[in-house]
């Protein structure tokens, strides 16, 4: 019996493990944790009406009706985004909140989200560091005064956190700080996740200023620029770029012409030295670039 007892509670524990606890109001509404991007269950009939906010441009009292809410605090600033698209058949409305909890909403509001896919719904705003938000999913409604407007059915959410340029959602976790890249990196653009090797600059381009919220700039033919640089070096002397590619180590260059021989294209960072053979009897003169005979040659 006391077995039987324990296993339900294992059962219900990893229920409410895997669910979002969930709530009407930004009092008591739960943050968001867990996987970034993944799509989130919710229970429709939790949603209450409580939407202050009218659809922008509605004289009337159409807009969001009865909403879910949670609440997101990032830890550095960054973009969100959360998205009923293609998930949900609701006709959605979504409100970014902050401030006060007051009534059920914060007293900032900080976007509305409506029609952006179809009847569905994309929040996406840059947020600040250390900052409440509370994020308002609704059932849309043509009189969102009307308590007996229809609810949420059950469905699924995305949200996201997009971590600011320079660093990268590592873990994937919403919950945790976004990590910083360093130099020879480019999270200047970008839905950034995975280590910060995933974001190191390809060989032909340098971090120019190694920082990585920058972009990478490209690095021009007669150079080479490493993987994960910040540098863009010319070939140096008796090197040259055989493949017009910075993303490829310079080469040598053919090695000086024999006295049968004069230079027709010298040996610089974008080409490569040429020989041209003289036949007997003359020689190559290095200094007019043409074959002479013995007693014309250039001193
Ligand atoms: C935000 O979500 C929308 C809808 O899923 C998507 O089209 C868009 O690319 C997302 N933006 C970023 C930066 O991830
Ligand atoms: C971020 O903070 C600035 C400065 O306080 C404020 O003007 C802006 O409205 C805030 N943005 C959001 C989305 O909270
Ligand atoms: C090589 O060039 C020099 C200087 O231009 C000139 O004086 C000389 O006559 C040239 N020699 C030949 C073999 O053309
Ligand atoms: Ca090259």
């Amino acid at each position: 019996m006391a077995r039987s007892r324990l296993a339900i509670l294992l059962v219900v524990l990893c229920v409410a493990h895997f669910a979002d606890a969930q709530s009407a109001s930004c009092s008591n509404a739960p943050a968001f944790t867990g996987s970034s991007g993944a799509a989130r269950p919710y229970t429709g009939s939790i949603g209450l009406y409580n939407a202050p906010y009218e659809r922008p441009q509605g004289g009337s009292n159409i807009g969001g009706a009865k909403c879910l809410t949670w609440q997101y605090t990032p830890l550095t600033a960054g973009t969100i985004n959360m998205t009923t698209c293609g998930l949900v058949s609701d006709d959605t409305m979504m409100f970014l909140s902050s401030g006060s909890c007051v009534n059920n909403f914060g007293t900032i509001l900080n976007q509305i989200a409506d029609d952006s896919c179809g009847l569905q719904s994309t929040l996406s705003l840059s947020i600040n560091a250390s900052t409440i938000y509370y994020l308002h999913l609704c059932r849309y409604a043509s009189d969102r005064t009307n308590p007996a407007s229809p609810g949420l059915a059950n469905g699924n959410v995305v949200f996201n956190f997009l971590c600011p340029a320079g660093m990268t959602d590592h873990d994937s976790l919403v919950e945790t700080a976004c990590v910083a890249c360093g130099a020879g990196t480019d999270t200047s653009t970008g839905a950034k996740a995975g280590p910060c090797t995933n974001f190191n600059v390809p060989a032909g381009s340098f971090d120019h200023d190694s920082n990585s919220a920058t972009a990478a700039i490209t690095c021009p033919p007669g150079n080479y620029a490493p993987a994960a640089g910040t540098t863009c070096t010319t070939c140096g002397t008796e090197t040259w770029d055989h493949d017009s590619s910075s993303a490829t180590a310079c080469t040598s260059c053919t090695s000086a012409c024999s006295a049968s021989s004069f230079q027709s294209q010298d040996c610089t960072p974008t080409s490569n030295r040429i020989c041209t053979s003289c036949t007997s009897p003359f020689y190559g003169d290095a200094t007019n670039r043409t074959c002479v005979t013995r007693r014309h040659l250039s001193a």
